[in-house]
């Protein structure tokens, strides 16, 4: 048994200080059992906690670490910005420098609005749909989580999924009043729902590859038809690329799906590891933001310079390598090893994995869906998840939660990753 002391005395003090002990809820190992680590430092494809374990890290703190973590040229890019500065409210060139490769890399995207983190950058996406459309209601998918937006917090993935109370206290009924919720990958549920509000749906907002209730894909024809569907109706096609914007592909999920979405939501990865998030579209959408339109949208920290200049070092590190490349490969090679082990040890497994993105399900059924998701076997998801920790593997904390390769994972830690899957697997 590893060790942990020292991330146990902090733990008891967190827990006196914030709810929970922790400042976002998954990471609390309520879903798996167990209490969390505290980590010390971080690089490349490692971690080390407060005790000196070291694990192999696919959790890349949720999605941003797509390069490892405390990658040199963003580290040198945020320490150069710092001495100039670290916050100004005030227009810099490191927004419009962040701005232009963002563009340049979704062409979905003609102009972008910063600010600091997913759930900001949905929230006004939603905002400004209503406001171009003049419309109401928005219909977003069981287990896609958008963030803590109040409307949106309603059969969400991620940690209020995974606490078993998809709608969220506190969020009074009038906020969800104008929130539809179907089922993901089910185009007849979202005809019926336009033919009942005809006239009345201001968006879809989806995450086009679900990241947040495990990871799963839409069905060949899916995306097409949302997006077919939206333009038939004047609706809005709102992709939720916080965690597929840059992972994916480097234009994200409507690149490599062939999509063109109305308004795009972005963060995670354009940060580099920093609070940025962003959302961008058309600009005879986007100008209806203040200060040029009556949607109101604002952030003192938005476009902050640290932040951006993390960003703009993370996203030339991807245009200017095969990084995409490097990540296909060890998603491959990730997946054909769990699956071998996971044959060898005879424990049904789903391994639904896209690129860099990945979900081990414990369950002989396909998943497609939250339905789907939600028949896996938990508890042995939990067991899985201990055992690996104490081999040194750390992988997201929740069944419902995706895991994350980096360039930085070497055949090294993927061979230590499979070898130590074969020894869990057979305790399970
Ligand atoms: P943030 O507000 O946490 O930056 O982004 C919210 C968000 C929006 N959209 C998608 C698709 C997301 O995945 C997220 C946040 N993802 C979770 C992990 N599944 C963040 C981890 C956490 O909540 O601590």
């Amino acid at each position: 048994m590893i060790s942990r002391v020292k991330s146990e005395q902090l733990f008891a003090e967190a827990l006196q200080l914030m709810p929970g002990g922790v400042n976002s809820p998954v990471r609390a190992f309520r879903a798996v059992g167990g209490q969390p680590f505290f980590v010390q430092k971080a690089k490349g494809a490692h971690i080390w906690d407060v005790d000196g374990n070291e694990y192999v890290d696919y959790v890349c703190t949720w999605g941003p670490a797509i390069l490892g973590h405390a990658p040199p040229p963003i580290i040198e890019a945020v320490q150069r910005a710092a001495q100039a500065g670290t916050s100004f409210g005030i227009p810099n060139p490191l927004e419009v420098s962040l701005a232009r490769k963002i563009r340049a890399a979704v062409p979905s995207v003609q102009k972008v609005r910063m600010c600091n983190s997913g759930t900001e950058a949905t929230m006004s996406a939603i905002r400004l749909a209503r406001g171009y459309t003049r419309r109401d209601k928005i219909i977003k998918f069981e287990g896609c989580y958008h963030g803590h937006v109040d409307s949106l917090l309603v059969k969400a993935g991620s940690g209020a999924l995974t606490f078993g109370y998809p709608d969220s206290a506190g969020v009074p009924a009038s906020f969800t009043q104008h929130t539809i919720v179907l089922p993901f990958n089910n185009a007849e549920s979202v005809k019926v729902a336009f033919e009942a509000n005809p006239g009345q749906i201001a968006g879809i907002i989806l995450e086009p590859v679900p990241g947040n209730s495990g990871v799963y894909l839409p069905h060949l024809g899916y995306l097409e038809f949302l997006r077919e569907i939206t333009a038939a109706t004047g609706a809005l096609l709102i992709f939720d690329e916080v965690m597929t914007g840059f992972r994916l592909a480097l234009g994200g999920a409507q690149q490599r799906f062939g999509i063109r979405p109305d308004l795009s939501c972005f963060g995670k990865i354009i940060g580099g590891g920093l609070p940025v998030g962003a959302f961008g579209g058309r600009a005879e959408i986007m100008d209806l933001l203040a200060p040029l339109g009556p949607v109101y949208q604002a952030g003192t920290l938005s476009g902050n310079p640290l932040a951006m200049a993390a960003g703009i070092a993370a996203l030339d590190q991807l245009v200017d390598t095969d990084a995409y490349v490097v990540l296909e490969k060890l998603g491959a090679q990730l997946e054909t090893g769990l699956r071998d082990a996971a044959r060898a040890a005879r424990v049904p497994i789903q391994l639904n994995r896209i690129g860099s993105m990945f979900c081990t399900y414990f369950t002989d059924q396909p998943v497609h869906d939250l339905q789907g998701a939600m028949r896996s076997d938990r508890q042995r998801f939990a067991r899985f998840f201990h055992g690996m920790l104490e081999e040194g593997i750390y992988l997201a904390p929740s069944q419902f939660e995706a895991g994350f390769i980096s360039v930085a994972h070497s055949e090294a830690d993927l061979g230590k990753t499979v070898e130590a899957a074969a020894k869990v697997l057979k305790t399970l």
